[in-house]
């Protein structure tokens, strides 16, 4: 009996292959090997993929309607830049985009009646996403298309949209055109359409994290779980400090000072130099930039996150300051190094000694208790979280316990 049923899973799983050669024109190993990366992505288990193949082979694309408003088209250029050369081409063909004013051929008169027809045919159940921010100030006359303000663009097409996606943190929460002095108004697409909005920040943001939400609302007809930001969880509930290859460094107190230094060469923390990866959530250091391989991520390239995925943090704090230390746990998958004649330097004095006066607040200030104390490297340390509302444990499930 059980041969029977692995052979029907078999031929059910050639039929999708050979459906997604046809309907994607892209090779089977690709495909897999993108239905593999989203089920990665989205943090689901063994088998998943198998679930997407068949969802993305077998239903209608959704129709999309994408926006440019204030920004720097970085979100669009981050997505088709892709060393395969195939994944573009199945990104285009994930959705059916019936409006976008970058890649669109068409232009003027012609283009809006498009984006009026897909609105019109596919009433209550296109996707919507936002790329920029919405400038607000002086009634919004710094950024209009066709002669409409962004404000009316987004409050018209989300109306009946099936989901509105502010892709980038222009989009989320106003990013680099919100930066002070902020002279053209500058504020997230949730601060003017008031309805419920999926942010995916990143400046860019990575291309997988709109995918995977993409794919994730074709393969289960909803949009993923969310947090107290808006943002979906599989990608934004870890500290990037939690998943850094840098970490080690961090825990023994080995930081780069300068740019170019000794210290910088050999690819020590990257704290000193203003990383904002420890008050950062996102899965940059596990989903990576650019399908180029390992290290490609700012601080693999040697360069401190600057927190662009963090509201309050990104083109808010200077990039030379330094970063509030949350959760100041061991990380959960590689061992603590040994720390030298057993002297303890644990994770909170390594803190200390990168901050030095800077950091004297919130978690950092319990811990820095501890030094001195003589704490053996096998002693547990007590990383106690910030009181900020957004800083609970629910952002970070899987990192803090
Ligand atoms: Fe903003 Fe996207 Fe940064 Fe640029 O468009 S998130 S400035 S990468 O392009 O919106
Ligand atoms: Fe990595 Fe930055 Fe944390 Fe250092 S401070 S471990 S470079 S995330
Ligand atoms: Fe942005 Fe920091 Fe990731 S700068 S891309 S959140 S590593």
């Amino acid at each position: 009996m059980w041969d029977g049923v692995e052979q029907m899973a078999e031929q059910q799983n050639r039929e999708t292959l050979t459906g997604a050669e046809r309907a994607l024109g892209v090779s089977r190993r690709t495909f897999l090997q993108f239905c593999a990366g989203v089920a990665a992505t989205l943090g689901l288990p063994a088998g998943a993929e198998a679930a997407i193949a068949r969802s993305i082979v077998a239903r209608r694309r959704p129709a999309v309607i994408w926006l440019h408003l204030s920004e720097c088209t970085g979100c669009t250029e981050s997505m088709l830049i892709s060393e395969h050369p195939a994944i573009d081409k199945l990104i285009l063909d994930l959705v059916s985009l019936d409006y976008h004013e970058t890649l669109f051929a068409s232009a003027g008169y012609q283009a809006e009646a498009a984006r009026k027809a897909s609105m019109a045919a596919n009433k209550g159940k296109y996707l919507l996403v936002v790329e920029g921010a919405v400038s607000v100030k002086d009634g919004g006359i710094y950024c209009k298309i066709g002669g409409r303000t962004a404000i009316e663009m987004v409050n018209e097409c989300a109306k009946d949209a099936a989901a509105v996606i502010a892709l980038g943190s222009c989009a989320s929460w106003g990013g680099m055109p919100s930066a002070q002095p902020n002279p053209t108004g500058c504020v997230g697409v949730s601060e003017v359409w008031k309805g419920p909005v999926v942010n995916i920040p990143g400046c860019p943001p990575n291309p997988y994290n709109f995918l995977s939400t993409v794919v994730h609302y074709i393969t289960y007809d909803r949009l993923p779980d969310l947090d107290n930001q808006g943002r979906p969880k599989f990608a934004y509930s870890c500290l990037i400090h939690e998943n850094c290859e840098r970490r080690p460094h961090f825990d023994a107190g080995r930081f780069a000072e300068e740019f170019g230094d000794a210290g910088h060469r050999a690819g020590w923390c990257l704290y000193r130099l203003g990383c904002k990866g420890p008050e950062t959530y996102a899965n940059c250091p596990a989903v990576l930039f650019g399908d180029a391989g390992g290290g490609c991520w700012p601080v693999g390239t040697g360069h401190p996150c600057i927190g662009c995925t963090e509201k309050g943090v990104g083109f808010a704090k200077p990039i030379h300051a330094l970063a509030e230390l949350k959760f100041v746990t061991p990380p959960a998958f590689y061992p603590r190094i040994v720390e030298e004649q057993g002297k303890g330097v644990s994770v909170a004095s390594a803190a200390v000694l990168a901050g030095g006066a800077g950091i004297a607040v919130g978690a950092s200030v319990a811990m820095a208790k501890n030094l001195g104390k003589g704490s053996k490297p096998e002693q547990k340390q007590e990383g106690k979280p910030s009181k900020k509302p957004e800083d609970t444990a629910e952002n970070s499930p899987d990192c803090t316990e």
